[in-house]
């Protein structure tokens, strides 16, 4: 038996498991942002003091929304990096409100083992860490939310939203905010 004939039957196993995940999906079709891939945001980020250290991109991809930050002036090391239910950075941070989330009891923390699909924050991330220099480039992808609707709560909503950068690192568990500390930067998605 050649080798082809020895793989052709697990590769074909494994085409339909991935058909049929595809298939799922679309059957449940709120689960796919097809209809609005393209649509963007952005942030202009600024420190406690009101100067602009930073931004944050975001675009809608048709599972997700791909985000890119760019930010000077942080502290060497990881910072939680969330976003915010409401789009406002004045008189402080605290108008930003808590992380954006789907139900009134969401349970934060991305490694949280009481988490399910259904019950975590909306606005966690993974860390994002500065270099010696305090400058930090990253991207992540979250499926979490939409830029402006679909299956998952709109960073564009009537409220608005923003991007938070907190002093420490988020531990990804310990609840509401992972340990993360206070706020080291801010900006209105736009
Ligand atoms: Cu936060």
């Amino acid at each position: 038996m050649n080798s082809w004939r020895i793989w052709k039957i697990p590769a074909l196993v494994a085409c339909f498991i991935v058909m049929a995940a595809a298939c799922g999906g679309d059957d449940k079709g709120q689960d796919y942002e097809a209809d609005r891939v393209g649509a963007s945001a952005s942030a202009s980020i600024v420190n406690p003091d009101g100067d602009v250290v930073g931004s944050a991109e975001f675009e809608q991809g048709p599972t997700g929304v791909l985000m890119t930050v760019s930010v000077s002036g942080l502290t060497p090391g990881g910072h939680g990096i969330h976003l915010h239910a409401v789009g406002a950075c004045t008189p402080d941070f605290k108008a930003a409100t808590g992380h954006i989330t789907s139900t009134d009891d969401a349970l934060h923390g991305l490694k949280n083992p009481e988490r399910t699909a259904g019950n975590g924050d909306n606005g966690d991330l993974p860390n994002l860490y500065a270099a010696a220099d305090g400058t930090a480039q990253a991207e992540f992808f979250t499926s979490l939310v939409t830029i402006s609707g679909g299956s998952m709560p709109a960073l564009l909503d009537a409220d608005g939203s923003t991007v938070i950068i907190h002093e420490s690192p988020d531990d990804h568990i310990t609840q509401p905010i992972g340990g993360a500390g206070g706020r080291v930067g801010c900006g209105i998605i736009r």
